[in-house]
């Protein structure tokens, strides 16, 4: 397969409603997209970088400069005969998961196009839905309530709620008394400190399926100081940023359950290594989402159908998100499924005429 050309854009999707988790409120979804070119075929990726180094330390600024300057003349005009090839050739540079892992998945997905297969055949997942539930950004108790009752009212299969400091143990309880047996989960993105130990064991008491990344983004050994203080399984998130990072975590018990991302993670082959040994040590794993925009959300539906993926994900209906997405097909969950896009690759393909007016800049690269 030979790259012999690319598009990169800077893209501006407004959200329907602002997100708040613990870092910060996001307005509106602003992502490189990039475009891999071979023979006629396109493959798609997104990067889920923020603008600001708020969640991981990779920012948009970082990433465009990063895949203009080095990532892309590294492989325009070469031939690559899969995935490996190509993550073999970008894996010596250091850190920079979320921006190596954009030209990876567009790889994957030029990949499985050549080949005429869906790529959740050659990622090895199998199955026409995955089962999703939804992440509630930080907000006022009588929101949040309205919220989850349309949510569960809708067939979602489990619902996380952002907490914080000062938002956690009174928002919990007053979801759980409310739906005593729905599946519920927090994400407080890095905002407590071991020494919140007693009050994060208080949340013992609400039943959630696990608690995500409590501690520090960069932290693995708190996490399982925290675990043995704890009958909430700790997942982790933002700690995990490779396979010897998963390994880690698992061999200290830092991690019950372990949410992937594939751009947090580097790539897909990253992804299914981290998938593989989570099952070895009988750790389920479930997919993460970054509000994407339809290219992100179809290749995070296509790596949910593995078989390790056996908690609910976080890839709800795109219309929770969005006004309009930038793809041709609607990614909608029903009953808490959201089916796989049909065809080869990740099933979806670009509304160029709307992706038009959200596109901030253009780059064209040629061999
Ligand atoms: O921690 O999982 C997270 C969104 C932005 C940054 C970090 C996270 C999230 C989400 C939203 O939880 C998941 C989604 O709905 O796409
Ligand atoms: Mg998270």
């Amino acid at each position: 397969l030979r790259i012999d050309g690319a598009e990169l854009r800077l893209v501006r999707l407004p959200l329907l409603v602002p997100f708040t988790i613990a870092t910060g409120t996001l307005h509106e979804k602003v992502f490189p997209l990039l475009t891999l070119y071979s023979d006629g075929l396109q493959g798609h990726a997104e990067g889920v970088m923020d603008p600001l180094p708020d969640y991981l330390e990779e920012t948009v600024a970082g990433a465009m400069d990063l895949t203009r300057t080095v990532l892309l003349p590294q492989i325009m005009g070469k031939s690559f005969d899969n995935p490996q090839a190509l993550h073999r050739l970008l894996a010596p540079w250091r850190g920079n998961a979320m921006t190596k892992a954009t030209v990876e998945m567009a790889f994957w997905d030029l990949w499985a196009k050549s080949l005429s297969l869906p790529l959740q055949t050659l990622l090895g997942g199998s199955g026409d839905a995955v089962n999703v539930g939804v992440s509630l950004g930080i907000m006022p108790i009588d929101q949040t309530l309205a919220r989850v009752e349309k949510h569960v009212g809708e067939g979602y299969k489990r619902i996380k709620l952002k907490i914080k400091p000062g938002h956690d143990l009174e928002i919990l309880r007053a979801v759980r008394a409310r739906f005593p047996n729905v599946h519920l989960t927090a994400d407080a993105n890095s905002a407590y400190t071991l020494a919140d130990s007693p009050l994060l064991a208080r949340l013992d008491e609400f039943d959630l399926d696990y608690i995500e990344q409590p501690l520090a983004w960069n932290d693995i050994h708190d996490h399982a100081v925290l675990q043995k203080r704890l009958r909430t399984p700790v997942c982790l998130d933002e700690s995990l940023r490779s396979p010897e990072d998963a390994r880690k975590a698992l061999q200290s018990d830092a991690a019950r359950v372990i949410n992937i991302k594939v751009g947090r993670s580097g790539g897909y082959i990253n992804s299914l290594r981290i998938h593989d040994l989570a099952e070895v040590f009988s750790v389920p794993v479930w997919c993460g989402g970054m509000l994407e925009s339809g290219i992100g959300r179809a290749h995070n539906i296509h790596l949910s159908t593995l078989s390790n993926f056996r908690k609910p994900g976080d890839t709800s209906s795109a219309s929770r998100y969005f006004q309009r997405d930038i793809i041709e097909q609607k990614l909608e969950a029903k009953d808490g499924r959201m089916p796989v896009p049909p065809g080869t690759g990740i099933g979806v393909s670009l509304d160029r005429d709307f992706l038009h007016h959200v596109t901030m800049g253009l780059e064209s690269f040629r061999p």
